[in-house]
């Protein structure tokens, strides 16, 4: 797997990693091919340490429950909140999109998550295999348990194209989201398979892949650990579509 990071031609510009265009160039190519690309070191020590203890600190005042936290209002003074509003890293997020589809990146927010996984309910969290609304997926681990339930990231990459119509994107979304697909991805997600990438986090790395275009999901941890993940989706295809605007209110469509 080709990685950015580490590699000398990283300038670091207010605060995160600023990738050459080459190093863009390779993420692309490796998000193409293998279905990811990774940034290594994308956050500092200092920075990853005080994200740890605002994992710990929220976990516990959720009574060790699965807790997750959209947008940034909830994550002020946090290097999740300096992301969300860092130029470098909008101009990553942009220069990838571009390069990848030839398209000018549009000026949309991020759809940022982070999510908390452990105790009893991180089970019902995991092995749930989706398309993500967006199609550039961020994702920045923050706690990893140590040992054989790590909480992977599973992947069937790159299955679908970009659809131009959002009818076409709600059935893709149907056909996997139904018992029968969920059943059969779980299986294959059992067994030895070719077709699978597994990726195994590492805190402060940022992993890049095409959450539109790619079947993932986390596998499950152990109730008394917890795996964070925060992700920063970025550019939804279908912010014109009639349909779309007149099914919202019915779920995360
Ligand atoms: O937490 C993860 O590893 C993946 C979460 C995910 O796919 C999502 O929120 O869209
Ligand atoms: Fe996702």
């Amino acid at each position: 797997m080709a990685t950015a990071g580490g590699a000398s031609d990283i300038s670091l510009n207010g605060g995160f990693p600023d990738l050459s265009d080459e190093s863009v160039s390779e993420l692309v190519s490796s998000i193409d091919r293998g279905g990811y690309g990774v940034v290594s070191h994308y956050l500092k020590q200092h920075e990853l340490d005080q994200l740890h203890a605002f994992v710990e600190d929220t976990v516990q005042a959720a009574g060790n429950q699965y807790v997750c936290f959209t947008g940034c209002e909830d994550l002020a003074g946090t290097p999740l909140e300096r992301m969300a509003k860092s130029p470098i890293f909008r101009r990553l997020c942009t220069r990838v999109y571009e390069r990848a589809t030839g398209n000018q990146a549009p000026d949309q927010p991020y759809y940022q998550i982070l999510r908390c996984l452990t105790g009893s309910s991180s089970q019902q969290h995991s092995l749930r295999f989706h398309y993500d609304s967006y199609v550039l997926t961020a994702l920045l681990p923050i706690c990893v348990p140590e040992g054989r339930h790590s909480g992977e990231l599973l992947m069937v990459p790159n299955t679908r194209s970009v659809r131009t119509w959002y009818a076409q994107n709600l059935i893709d979304k149907l056909l996997v989201d139904n018992p029968l697909t969920q059943l059969l991805l779980r299986r294959l997600a059992k067994a030895p398979s070719s077709h699978l990438v597994r990726i195994k986090l590492k805190p402060g790395n940022l992993y890049l892949f095409w959450g539109y275009r790619s079947i993932h999901t986390n596998e499950p941890c152990d109730p008394d650990k917890t795996r964070a993940t925060a992700l920063f989706h970025y550019v939804d295809p279908h912010t014109d579509s009639r349909l779309k605007r007149a099914l919202r209110g019915s779920g995360p469509l």
